[in-house]
């Protein structure tokens, strides 16, 4: 089944406007994604109707409230095919559920000497919690390079992981680059040592179906917020048996069995994770996005999204004058699209975009360990989704055509 993009696109109120007097191309998802009305209207409906606090209340909107809050965490386990929703922890965001495993698992098991093994390609947030980690710990980081075509250089990868390696931490889906890595290889390596395998699935889980335990990591973590989900909601997923051996990451309601003068005994995982009120609409809403998925099939999505790309690569690459970062075969990667332009700085080249009513991100996207690997301050990046249209890319390429006015075309400058 493809994507009927012309349908879909009526489910999204905030794709209906102008922007800068033009329509509006929102080419920035890999940043955060829009949200289809049968979302909002979840949200709205859990404060008209249910709102209440859960876990606690006898009441029935209590009850209500509950219900549905459980309902998304099972819902969220079948949809990655997690061992069981009892391993599904809500977090704020993706760094958050990272900063957990770093900080629980990584203080009972990585001591000094200890070898943690990342990729170049990491968001800052499958950086920091680890360096945090190693610097409380005397432990040492390591990281995987990447090849001259931006795919993962899996043997460099293969010859850091040693007996000493306690963590192998990698993106399944790179923002920047859009590589898609191999992290079922991966697993095998991480396992072979006896190391946690954990997976940043942020870029991978709102694209293409994602099997958990087909993946063979022990954890997994990404955003509601990505995948057409609300703000404020984080996934956490490991086998329960990990996260019950764990000390408790914050303290506070609802994460206690028993609290007595000098400590305290825990509540049963997930909720040991959950401390205080957590984000109850926005995890309820998350369960319509879930739906909304579902129905459309991650598979559709995939696909849809890979014909994209491509038409996106095939245009930049005759556009001339451009580099992309990244792999150019579109089984390789993902939906988001790096780019320089030899005659203008990313951030001007996204500000005239902007002016085109095309919403694009330019920067360091929060990998800048990345951008020293590739010799750039920045790039610019279009990042696609679902809704997403060629002739979206088209309104790209013409506004890219008024950058190049702008600035002058750098091989004509430099003939002159
Ligand atoms: N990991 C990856 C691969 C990401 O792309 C992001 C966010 C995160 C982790 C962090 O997610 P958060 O929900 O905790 O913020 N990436 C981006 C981006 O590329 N532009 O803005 C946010």
């Amino acid at each position: 089944m493809t994507i009927d993009t012309g349908r879909i696109r009526e489910d999204f109120p905030i794709l209906h406007q102008e922007v800068h007097g033009r329509p509006l191309v929102y080419l920035d998802n890999a940043a955060t994604t829009q949200k289809p009305q049968r979302v909002i209207d979840a949200l709205v409906r859990y404060y008209q109707r249910d709102n209440a606090n859960i876990h606690r209340g006898i009441h029935q909107l209590a009850v209500r409230a509950t219900e549905q809050y459980e309902a998304t965490r099972s819902r969220v386990a079948s949809f990655v095919n997690a061992p069981d929703p009892r391993g599904i922890v809500f977090t704020r965001n993706t760094s958050e559920a990272l900063n957990l495993v770093a900080r629980t698992w990584g203080d009972e098991h990585v001591g000094e000497g200890d070898e943690i093994v990342l990729t170049v390609m990491e968001h800052h947030s499958n950086i920091v919690p680890w360096q945090l980690l190693a610097q409380r710990k005397g432990a040492c980081l390591k990281y995987a390079t990447t090849t001259p075509d931006g795919r993962l250089d899996i043997d460099h990868l293969r010859s850091l992981i040693t007996p000493r390696t306690r963590v192998v931490s990698v993106t399944h889906a790179s923002n920047v680059l859009g590589t898609i890595t191999p992290v079922s290889e991966i697993a095998e390596m991480a396992k072979s040592v006896g190391a946690l395998f954990v997976v940043d699935a942020a870029q991978s889980v709102p694209h293409m179906a994602v099997d958990m335990q087909a993946l063979g990591c022990d954890v997994l973590a990404f955003s509601a917020h990505k995948m057409l989900g609300p703000t404020g909601v984080g996934v956490l997923c490991a086998p329960p048996e990990l996260l019950e051996s764990l000390p408790p990451f914050l303290g506070g309601g609802e994460m206690i069995s028993v609290v007595r003068e000098d400590a305290s005994t825990w509540a049963d995982v997930p909720h040991k994770f959950e401390a205080g009120t957590p984000n109850i609409g926005d995890v309820i809403a998350l369960n319509a996005a879930l739906d909304y998925l579902e129905e459309l099939g991650m598979d559709a999505v995939r696909e849809h999204e890979r014909d994209l790309t491509a038409y996106a690569l095939d245009r930049l690459q005759s556009f001339g004058g451009i580099t992309i970062h990244g792999p150019l075969d579109v089984d390789e990667r993902g939906g988001a699209v790096s780019f320089s332009m030899d005659e203008a700085h990313p951030h001007d080249v996204s500000t005239i975009v902007d002016g085109h009513g095309v919403a694009i991100r330019a920067g360091h996207h929060c990998a800048q360990l990345l951008m020293r690997h590739l010799r750039v301050p920045a790039t610019t990046r279009a990042s696609f989704y679902l809704y997403n249209e060629p002739r979206e890319v088209d309104a790209l390429i013409d506004a890219l055509e008024d950058v190049r006015r702008v600035f002058g075309h750098a091989s004509a400058r430099s003939a002159v």
